[in-house]
């Protein structure tokens, strides 16, 4: 014979509601929590190029960094240029870090190390023989300001074929620093030889005044401020990524717009 069903009275199933939402809340709570435990206690990267988060979240951070490359990046992808009448006649300034007063320029020349190990020494003189390319953008700096400018100097991919440097522009990244190596920057290969990237010498059809770079610097209109070193000393090519004066701080070393 069939045992007859027992009903449940409106206690028991209330009672019965609440045991099942607390376990599956509790596995949830426990679930959430042994996943941050795991987190916590995954290895940190080693400081260096980057600024020190722990592995998987760089592991997301560096496919978030790609999906974004592959998706907004060309080189037929051109940041918005503005007329010369817009061009800022004060332009701001900020940090000096290894560029801070004038250099004599008779003390100065860029220094670039080929693959060979050959290291090329080219005055500005020199540099000034090769076609000028002015541009007027908006810079931006991460500090949240952004100002229209105009520079003019020798576009970078120019540069590269002038020099010859064509196997060198082959690696995945250049490596720029000031002549004291106190700001340093690494920059990929894509964004180097875009068409707007320069190695500017001028600054509103002037000489670059000491505090924006003097005698050059980059201007990367498809990244931000701080990639845009001042005072260039030396330009290096490299296969894996060169230290980068504030990705070591923990900013995003693409630092794209
Ligand atoms: N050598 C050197 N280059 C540098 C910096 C620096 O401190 N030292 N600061 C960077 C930052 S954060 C910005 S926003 C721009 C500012 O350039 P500006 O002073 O010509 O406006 O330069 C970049 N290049
Ligand atoms: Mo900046």
């Amino acid at each position: 014979m069939k045992k007859p069903k027992k009903e449940l009275t409106v206690d028991q199933k209330i009672k019965r509601r609440n045991f099942i939402s607390f376990t599956i809340f509790g596995a949830f709570a426990a679930g959430t929590y042994a996943g941050w435990k795991w987190l916590y206690n995954s290895p940190e990267e080693i400081t260096g190029i980057t600024g020190g988060a722990h592995k998987p979240l760089r592991k997301a951070l560096n496919k978030t960094e790609l999906f974004f490359r592959r998706l907004t990046f060309s080189e037929n992808h051109l940041v918005k240029t503005y007329p010369k009448s817009m061009a800022a006649k004060v332009v701001r300034h900020n940090s000096d870090i290894g560029s801070e007063g004038k250099l004599p320029p008779e003390q100065w020349k860029l220094q670039v190390t080929k693959n060979s190990g050959a290291i090329l020494q080219i005055s500005l003189e020199e540099l000034k023989t090769l076609p000028k390319t002015e541009i007027v953008f908006d810079f931006k700096c991460v500090e949240g300001w952004d100002q229209v400018s105009h520079w003019g100097g020798v576009k970078f991919a120019d540069f590269i074929d002038h020099y010859k440097l064509h196997e060198e522009a082959k690696l995945e990244y250049v490596g720029l620093e000031t002549p004291d190596k106190q700001y340093y920057v690494g920059i990929d290969m894509p964004s180097a030889i875009h068409p707007q990237t320069l190695l500017a010498y001028e600054l509103n059809d002037q000489p670059l005044p000491g505090k924006h770079g003097q005698p050059l610097r980059l201007i990367i209109p498809v990244k931000y401020g701080i990639k845009n070193l001042k005072r260039i000393g030396s330009i290096n090519f490299s296969k894996t990524r060169p230290h980068d004066y504030w990705a070591e701080q923990g900013y995003d070393y693409y630092s794209g717009l």
